[in-house]
């Protein structure tokens, strides 16, 4: 495997699954696939679970590992080609990724959408560059337009909690304060969409999702009648995709906030949500605190479905 960005480049999901289970029964027993290979994680952005369990999985591995927080004690850099850099930024992406490149066997980038520049998002400019020019395999800990890392350790969770073999899984908005990248809601639904599962995604009118990530998934407006029976509930905040609103804040309607009410009309679901999160706007105290949480074994999750990526990476010809 030489990236990994979307659900595609797991090939077939249910083995991928399969895969993860076994790592997870014996997470040390391919330490030596790692041996004297390098590890490197380069953040554009915050991170807590990502920076953590992907670290895990290559120490697992027994890789070395290199963490760089861009914005913390590297030179300030340029993204855009044929610029002027006569401002603050000292070095160009162009030269820091090939010289990022040299030192380790393996990268890993966090590089959020800036929401502001839709192609240059939904391009995945940043995240293409590392793959251009690195010469190196290279994977999303979340990119512009996805975090395949979560949803994969997402569909893990669902894989080991679902009570029937086609679980219904609902993904709903929820109100947030700061306008949020689409990128949890777009990999969710590509792997939902590629999973047995009832997929059905609810939001406010104007929160549409990107075609190439919804597919066919049914899309209800109604969260109520959305939640009916779900076996799942998904519940994540994006800021809208959709022209001439890309990036902005539509709705902060409090009754989109997951409490006991809108989990009463559940089949007793699961409640899913890949943190970080703000209690009282996405989640109630009491769902988030309920025996049906999901949220810290989803998190643990993380630290399998990062190994199972690295450990492809690291076989010779799988
Ligand atoms: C980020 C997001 O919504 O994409 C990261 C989630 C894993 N969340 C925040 O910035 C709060
Ligand atoms: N879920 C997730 O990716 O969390 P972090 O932003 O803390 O890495």
């Amino acid at each position: 495997m030489n990236t990994y960005t979307n659900v595609k480049d797991l090939g077939d999901l249910h083995r991928a699954v399969q895969e993860a289970l076994e790592v997870k029964r014996d997470r040390f027993a391919y330490q030596h696939l790692g041996r004297n290979k390098t590890l490197l994680m380069v953040f554009f952005n915050s991170s807590l679970r990502t920076r953590l369990s992907t670290q895990k999985a290559g120490m697992n591995l027994g890789m070395n590992t290199i963490v760089l927080d861009v914005n913390q004690g590297a030179w300030k850099l340029e993204t855009e080609r044929g610029v002027v850099m006569d401002g603050d930024k000292s070095e160009h992406l162009l030269e820091a990724i090939p010289v990022m490149g040299s030192y380790c066997d393996i990268i890993g980038v966090r590089s959020f959408a800036g929401l502001k520049d839709k192609a240059f998002d939904y391009e995945e400019t940043i995240l293409n560059q590392f793959i251009r020019y690195s010469g190196k395999p290279v994977f999303s800990m979340e990119a512009a337009t996805g975090h395949p890392l979560q949803a994969f350790a997402d569909l893990i969770t669902i894989e080991e909690h679902k009570r029937t073999a086609r679980p219904k899984v609902v993904m709903t908005w929820a109100p947030h304060p700061r306008a949020l990248p689409q990128a949890v809601p777009n990999s969710f639904a590509d792997f939902m969409n590629e999973a047995d599962v009832d997929f059905v995604i609810t939001h406010p009118k104007g929160y549409e999702l990107d075609e190439r990530f919804v597919r066919g998934a049914r899309v209800e407006y109604d969260q109520m009648k959305a939640l009916e029976g779900a076996d799942f509930v998904y519940a994540k905040n994006w800021s809208a995709y959709r022209d001439p609103h890309y990036g902005q804040i539509l709705s902060t309607d409090r009754n989109w906030t997951v409490d006991e009410r809108h989990m009463a009309v559940t089949n007793n679901a699961f409640f899913m949500h890949c943190l970080p999160v703000r209690r009282n706007m996405i989640v109630t105290d009491e769902v988030i605190e309920s025996p049906q949480s999901l949220v810290i074994p989803e998190a643990a999750n993380r630290e399998i479905s990062a190994e199972v990526v690295l450990k492809r990476m690291l076989t010779p010809n799988p």
